[in-house]
């Protein structure tokens, strides 16, 4: 019996908080030891030579297969999961959405089966609260239990949203039962006044979206929410911001020393609002909620990621084709909202965070991986690269250099957000407990490899 299945070798391994030369054993799915000139005999070898060791990525807000407007978000489990491997990701936690009247168990059951048997790495859930009564908040201990410990509620958007008083009643809950909630904040009547406001001046194109959607109408959503964590004396997780507005909230109430975890996503750190100004309906493809944002945030969003006022990067990858989009030709409320990123999330991190300087390798794993691992309960199995944990990792070449385009993205949608961006870096063999799933950006996993994480209670950083 070899005493490795797989060896990775001679590459540089980076952790959240370390840099060394040495080479992984992994055995039955973990990572059993880290040494120099591991024996390789027997075993399956990575040669990793000139190229950093990372853990696997993670990505924590991704939506497959979601239901919105009337339509469904283009990725499911099997191509999304695979577009994720080949960008070097090794674990998604997607937003399982409980339906009017029904269960936390009914939405759990439901994204099971849009998941079991499809994922090609593997998988948590969040879950969506939308419609909250003492029957729900009773079945909250028992659905953290089964490793569904976090869950957002929407501050906007009709049939989904929720209102102040669930907001407090799920942070009380979720906290007291060894879970964590998380808000999309936006403001709904800012939203509602002014899409109707556009609506009767006949202003129907893509810029509208952004407009009706100031900064403010988030920044003041995230600090209510804030606020009402403050009474429950409950941490809260803000997705996806966007601006300076929101994430300035979550600084002052660090700052004070409140538990409020901030994410954000790739498109406000390098797309803008600029991009809903592209012709021919292409201001489209930029159609997500929080909207792409001026240009003047980026200093604020770069810096906030450095210093931890931010702590993890999502994508929000929520797909839909052209044709999904053009249900909104005539209106931008009626464009569905979301768009991809999954597949490019840590080859833009790599190339414009610590190729272009603005934060180093240690800082690069903590906010692709270890972070989100951290507070979303599944850390150290997942999220770091250390004896005993998920052989979840990525061998990544800091130099290759690729221009993006869509052509060679695996994701299941017809256009790429970040054509024609340079890249520097990207993965070449991506390892998801300990089988090879991808290499030079090609899928050679297997569908239904990947498994169900069940998570923990948070790591609050
Ligand atoms: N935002 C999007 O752009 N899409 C799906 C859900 C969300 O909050
Ligand atoms: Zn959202
Ligand atoms: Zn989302």
């Amino acid at each position: 019996m070899s005493k490795f299945d797989l060896v990775i070798k001679g590459g540089t391994v980076v952790t959240a908080s370390d840099t060394f030369k040495a080479d992984l054993g992994v055995k039955n799915e973990k990572v059993i030891e880290i040494g120099i000139d591991l024996c390789t005999e027997g075993a399956e070898v990575v040669d990793a030579s000139g190229k950093y060791v990372f853990p696997g990525g993670i990505d924590p807000h991704t939506h497959m297969d979601m239901p919105f407007g009337g339509t469904y978000s283009s990725d499911d489990f099997k191509t999304g999961t695979i577009a994720a491997a080949c960008g070097g990701t090794t674990t998604i936690v997607d937003f399982a959405i409980q339906q009017n009247g029904k269960t936390l168990k009914d939405a759990t059951d439901t994204w099971r089966e849009k998941a079991d048997g499809k994922a090609v790495i593997d998988y948590g859930i969040h879950i969506s609260v939308t419609d909250l009564n003492d029957d729900i908040l009773n079945e909250m201990p028992e659905i953290i239990k089964q490793g569904y410990s976090s869950f957002k509620m929407f501050m906007t958007y009709d049939g989904l949203r929720v209102d102040d008083g669930t907001i407090i009643r799920t942070l009380m809950k979720v906290n007291e039962s060894g879970g964590l909630a998380c808000v999309h904040a936006e403001n709904y009547y800012v939203i509602d006044y002014l899409t109707k406001k556009f609506r009767e001046e006949g202003k129907g194109e893509p810029i509208y979206h952004a407009l009706s959607r100031p900064d403010l109408a988030e920044g003041e959503a995230a600090g209510r929410a804030i606020k009402l964590a403050k009474i429950a004396n409950a941490p809260l997780c803000i997705v996806h911001n966007s601006c300076e507005a929101s994430v300035s909230e979550i600084a002052r109430a660090r700052a004070e020393g409140y538990p409020i975890i901030g994410e954000t996503c790739p498109q406000y750190l390098l797309l803008s609002e600029d991009n809903y100004r592209e012709p021919d309906f292409n201001g489209a493809k930029y159609v997500m909620s929080p909207p792409l944002r001026d240009k003047k945030n980026w200093p604020t969003m770069w810096k906030a990621l450095k210093d931890n006022t931010v702590q993890f990067v999502a994508t929000d990858h929520c797909p839909f084709f052209m044709k999904q989009k053009e249900m909104g030709k005539e209106f931008f409320a009626q464009i569905p909202n979301g768009a991809p990123g999954v597949e490019l999330r840590m080859s833009l991190m790599y190339t414009y965070g610590v190729a272009e300087g603005k934060f180093d390798l240690n800082r690069f794993v903590q906010v692709t991986s270890t972070n989100a691992a951290k507070v979303y309960g599944m850390y150290p199995q997942k999220g770091t690269i250390a004896v005993g944990s998920d052989a979840d990792i990525v061998v990544f070449d800091p130099n290759v250099e690729i221009v993006a385009t869509k052509s060679m993205l695996h994701e299941n949608v017809d256009y790429t957000p970040y054509e024609g961006f340079k890249l520097k870096g990207a993965p070449v063999v991506t390892i998801s407990r300990g089988s090879i799933v991808a290499k030079d950006g090609q899928f050679v996993g297997k569908e239904g490899a990947g498994k169900f994480v069940i998570r923990k209670a948070p790591t609050l950083i």
